[in-house]
C-alpha cells in the first residue's frame, strides 16, 4: 500500500518526480493573467500539466494550480495508479455484507464502514499550519488571491476548504465554497442554498447565532477532493479523506474558534459568518461559461490568520470547460456509480457530459427489466442529494455506450416520441442554474429514450438493432489484409 501524501508539498514533490508540474519562474499578475495562462494548459491534450508560478506581484507566497486537472493527476490525489482503482477500492467497500437496502440504512452503514477502518480524523497537540498566527496584524491582499475573469467582481479564493460544525448535532462539514474577497478582513462565503455549510447557517439564524467558520487553503490532495465531493448530510467529509488516505487526517485545534483544521494545512483562515448580514456576491465568471449574477450571500468575517512559515497557495479557475473542475467531476462520476449502483440496481453507467457542468445533465444507462423504469430511475435521480438539481436526465438502454456521444445522440434521436417520451418535475435547481425562472427553483426533463415495450403502450413492433453477425465479422477480418482497402 502507498504512503499517504502527509500534506500539500508531498504531492507537489510527487507530482515534479512524475513530470505532472511546470514551476515557472517569470512573475505573473495574479489578476487575469495566471487565468489567460491556466485556461491555455488545460485546453491542451488531457488537462497539460500543474502550474507552481513562483513569482506573483503582489505576494511573497507562491501558487500552485491546475493540481487535481488530469486523470492521472486526480488519480495521484486519491492515492492510486488510476481513478478506476479508486472505483474499485469503494466497490470493495461496498461489497461488505450486511449492507441495508435502505437510503438512510446505508448512509449510516458507509458512516461505520469507515470508521471500521479506523480512518476517522485524530487530534494532534500542534501542527505546521500554525508556525505563523496573525490575530491583528493581517491583510488578505497580501495573499496571491487570483481576480480569474474580466468581469469578475473582484478577487475570489477559488479552492477553499470551508469548516463548519452542525449547531445541533456538532458533526463536522468541509464543502469548497468560493470567496469573493471584499476587504482585508471579510469575504463573501457563497455555500449555495442546499449546500451543508449554508444549512448550518440556517439553523443558527434560526437561533439568532453566528457561525464559526475556519476556512483551509491548500491541504493534502485526497482532503481537497474530500471537499468537493457530494457526500451525503452529516457523513464527515474528513473520513472520506481518511479512507482514501488509509491515514486519518492528524488535526489541531483552531486558534480563536471551536473547530479543528488539518495540522499539515498551508493556511488557515479563522472566522465567523452572521447568516443575516448578507451581501451582494459576484459576479463571477463559473463552469457554466457564464458570469454568475449577483445575488445575495453571507459574509465572512476573519479574526485570525494561521499559515506555515513558507506556504503554497492552492487556487483553480473555472470557466468554459474543460478546466481543472472537470477532471474532479469525473473522479466523482467514477467513484461514485458503484455507491449509486447500490441505490438504483437497475443503473449500468452513467455520464455527466461535460458541456452538462455536471448538475445540467447526466446520461445513464439502465437494464431494463420492467415496463416505464426509466421514469422510475430518472425519478430517483431527482431524488438523491446534490443529483437531485439535474436539469436535464438521458436514459437510455445498456446496451449504449453513454460515454460514446454520438451513440447516446442516435439514441435519443430515434428513440423518442417527444409526448410520450419526455416527462417533466419541478423542484430545486442549482443556484449557479442562470436559466430557472427563480434562484434555486425550476423544472427538470428526463428524457426515456430506451426501446418501449407492449407493456408500455408501445402496440407496434420495436425494431431491432442491425449489428452484423460475429461469422461474417471473423471472415472479413481473416480476409480484410487481401482486399487492398
Ligand atoms: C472549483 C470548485 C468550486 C466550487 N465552488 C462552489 C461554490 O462557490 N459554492 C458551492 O455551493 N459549491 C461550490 N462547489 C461545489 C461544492 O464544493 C460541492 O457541491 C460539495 O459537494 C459541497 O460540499 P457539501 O456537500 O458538504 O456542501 C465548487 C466545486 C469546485 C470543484
Ligand atoms: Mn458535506
Amino acid at each position: 500500500m502507498k504512503k499517504p501524501y502527509k500534506n500539500l508539498r508531498e504531492f507537489i514533490d510527487a507530482l515534479d518526480r512524475a513530470g505532472e508540474l511546470i514551476r515557472i519562474t517569470k512573475q505573473v499578475d495574479p489578476e487575469l493573467e495566471i487565468t489567460e495562462i491556466t485556461d491555455r494548459v488545460s485546453k491542451m491534450r488531457d488537462g497539460g500539466k500543474a502550474l507552481f508560478f513562483e513569482k506573483v506581484r503582489g505576494s511573497k507566497i507562491p501558487v500552485l494550480i491546475n493540481a487535481f486537472g488530469s486523470y492521472r493527476r486526480m488519480a495521484m490525489a486519491m492515492g492510486e495508479a488510476t481513478i478506476d482503482d479508486a472505483a474499485k477500492k469503494i466497490s470493495e467497500l461496498l461489497a461488505i455484507k450486511g449492507v441495508p437496502k435502505d437510503f438512510r440504512g446505508r448512509t449510516r452503514l458507509l458512516g461505520k464502514l469507515f470508521n471500521l477502518s479506523k480512518i476517522p480524523p485524530r487530534l494532534v497537540a500542534s501542527g505546521p499550519c500554525q508556525e505563523i498566527v496573525l490575530k491583528d496584524d493581517f491583510r488578505l491582499s497580501d495573499l496571491p488571491i487570483l481576480k480569474c475573469w474580466p468581469h469578475d467582481g473582484g478577487r475570489f479564493i477559488t479552492l477553499p476548504l470551508v469548516f463548519t460544525k452542525d449547531p445541533e448535532t456538532g458533526e463536522r462539514n468541509v464543502g469548497v465554497y468560493r470567496l469573493h474577497v471584499y476587504d482585508d478582513r471579510t469575504t463573501g462565503m457563497h455555500w449555495q442554498t442546499q449546500k451543508d455549510g449554508a444549512i448550518h447557517s440556517e439553523k443558527v439564524r434560526r437561533h439568532g447565532q453566528k457561525l464559526e467558520v475556519a476556512v483551509v487553503i491548500g491541504a493534502d490532495p485526497a482532503t481537497v477532493f474530500s471537499g468537493v465531493v457530494p457526500l451525503p448530510y452529516g457523513l464527515d467529509e474528513l473520513f472520506f479523506s481518511g479512507f482514501l488516505r488509509n491515514a486519518p487526517v492528524e488535526l489541531v485545534k483552531c486558534k480563536t474558534i471551536d473547530l479543528e483544521v488539518p495540522a499539515e494545512s498551508e493556511i488557515v483562515l479563522e472566522g465567523t459568518v452572521d447568516p443575516n448580514d448578507l451581501r451582494p456576491e459576484g459576479p463571477f465568471g463559473d463552469h457554466t461559461g457564464v458570469y454568475t449574477p449577483v445575488e445575495l450571500f453571507p459574509a465572512f468575517h476573519i479574526q485570525c490568520i494561521t499559515m506555515r512559515k513558507n506556504p503554497v497557495y492552492l487556487t483553480t479557475i473555472v470557466g468554459k470547460p474543460p478546466m481543472e473542475d472537470y477532471y474532479m467531476g469525473k473522479a466523482i462520476e467514477k467513484t461514485f456509480l458503484p455507491i449509486l449502483k447500490k441505490q438504483i440496481p437497475e443503473l449500468v453507467d452513467m455520464n455527466f457530459p461535460m458541456e452538462g457542468t455536471f448538475n445540467n445533465a447526466v446520461i445513464l444507462s439502465i437494464d431494463k427489466n420492467y415496463p416505464h423504469q426509466a421514469k422510475k430511475v430518472a425519478h430517483a435521480v431527482w431524488g438523491l442529494g446534490q443529483l437531485s438539481f439535474t436539469k436535464v436526465v438521458i436514459l437510455v438502454d445498456k446496451s449504449v455506450d453513454v460515454h460514446d456521444l454520438s451513440a447516446v445522440a442516435l439514441a435519443v434521436f430515434n428513440n423518442i416520441d417527444p409526448r410520450r417520451d419526455l416527462f417533466f418535475v419541478e423542484g430545486p435547481v442549482d443556484t449557479l442554474n442562470h436559466a430557472s425562472p427563480e434562484r434555486d427553483f425550476g423544472s427538470k426533463v428526463g428524457i426515456d429514450a430506451t426501446s418501449k415495450w407492449k407493456a408500455e403502450g408501445y402496440t407496434r413492433v420495436w425494431p431491432e438493432e442491425i449489428k452484423m453477425d460475429q461469422a461474417t465479422r471473423e471472415k472479413v477480418d481473416e480476409i480484410w489484409k487481401e482486399l487492398g482497402i
